[in-house]
């Protein structure tokens, strides 16, 4: 067995209730179990760790959570409630746990301030936000926009790195999807939200403005390993205005970390090693949407170098978190 380090594995609460934004994922029958995996955190799941070989976790609230809540005050007060039910669980398992932040981004200060506690007061290891931020009813958010600017100094500043983890677009934001309700989801929908709200993080600039800063992304990368040496080649073309100074790929490869959570598929992870290079991939399961059983036995019997096979079990997990 491979000893291992995961980054995307989630917990719920059911007070704060938001454990039931879940719900819509699962049928009548699969939702109870899975609902009980999340609001556990100290018993079956060390125990699945154990016998996954998964050393350490990095807990992070399920999605969409704080995102996905439109009143600013109870974003603010959630966010803190659920980051304050991490904070014990990381006091009573210091040895396998530690925490990413969920955050208020309807209200970037008060963003900044809680993850500014919760890494120097609560010992979090960085945040982990659910894509765009619904804010005052209709309007959405994303980290791209300049409102953001001073949450990624923070970031910056902090050396943390922030988890930028699915969520669905809105349906009235999605024709494209419309009818099809199986496109919505982990099955498509999110990597083509989560992708394409990262692209728009490498082409705002913020990479040239805050060099220092890394996202992380799950699922090898939400489909951009395997396209962007085309949106750049397209983007020679017809540049659109974009304020980077740099070819996107060039951001990928310097500013981007990438997990196997929910994708655990051989030519694909060879393909992302090859993309990023070893040092920026990270195993990761996705807990409870996910096996950790499942995600650890296709891990480990991978024939990877050892060097490398070492690396994204642990080793980058270790740096990037700094453990
Ligand atoms: C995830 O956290 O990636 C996730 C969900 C819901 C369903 C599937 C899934 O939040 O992978
Ligand atoms: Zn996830």
């Amino acid at each position: 067995m491979v000893r291992k380090i995961a980054l995307e594995e989630h917990f719920g609460t059911a007070d704060p209730d938001i454990v039931e934004q879940s719900r819509e994922h699962f049928t009548e029958q699969t939702w109870p179990p899975h609902r009980r995996q999340l609001l556990d955190v100290q018993d079956e799941r060390l125990r699945l760790m154990d016998e996954a070989g998964i050393e350490f976790v990095a807990l992070s609230l399920l999605a969409p959570g704080i995102q996905g809540l439109p009143d600013r005050a109870q974003a603010v007060d959630w966010a803190r409630r659920t980051n304050d039910v991490a904070a014990r669980h990381v006091e009573l398992r210091p040895d396998r746990f530690a925490a990413f932040a969920a955050l208020p981004l309807q209200d970037p200060e008060e963003a900044v301030g809680e993850l500014r506690r919760a890494v120097t007061e609560l010992g979090f290891k960085g945040a982990l936000v659910n894509g765009f931020s619904e804010v005052d009813g209709d309007r959405i958010a994303y980290l791209d926009e300049p409102q953001y600017r001073p949450f990624w100094a923070a970031v910056e500043d902090l050396g943390v790195p922030v988890y930028l983890h699915p969520r669905d677009p809105l349906p009235r934001d999605s024709r494209m999807l419309e009818g099809h309700p199986w496109l919505y989801g982990s099955a498509w929908g999110f990597s083509v939200e989560t992708g394409t709200h990262a692209l728009r993080l490498m082409a705002s600039g913020l990479f040239d403005e805050h060099p220092g800063v890394q996202v992380i992304l799950g699922h090898l990368g939400e489909l951009l390993p395997f396209n962007i040496w085309r949106t750049d080649h397209r983007l020679k073309v017809k540049p659109a205005g974009i304020p980077a100074r740099k070819p996107l790929r060039e951001y990928l490869r310097a500013n981007f970390h990438l997990t196997t959570s929910g994708n655990f598929a051989r030519p694909e992870l060879l393909f992302t090693i090859d993309e990023v290079g070893a040092d920026r991939v990270l195993f990761s399961a996705d807990y409870p949407f996910e096996s950790m059983g499942e995600a650890a036995a296709w891990f480990d019997a991978l024939d990877l170098d050892h060097e490398v096979h070492e690396k994204i079990a642990e080793g980058n997990a270790r740096k990037l978190l700094e453990l």
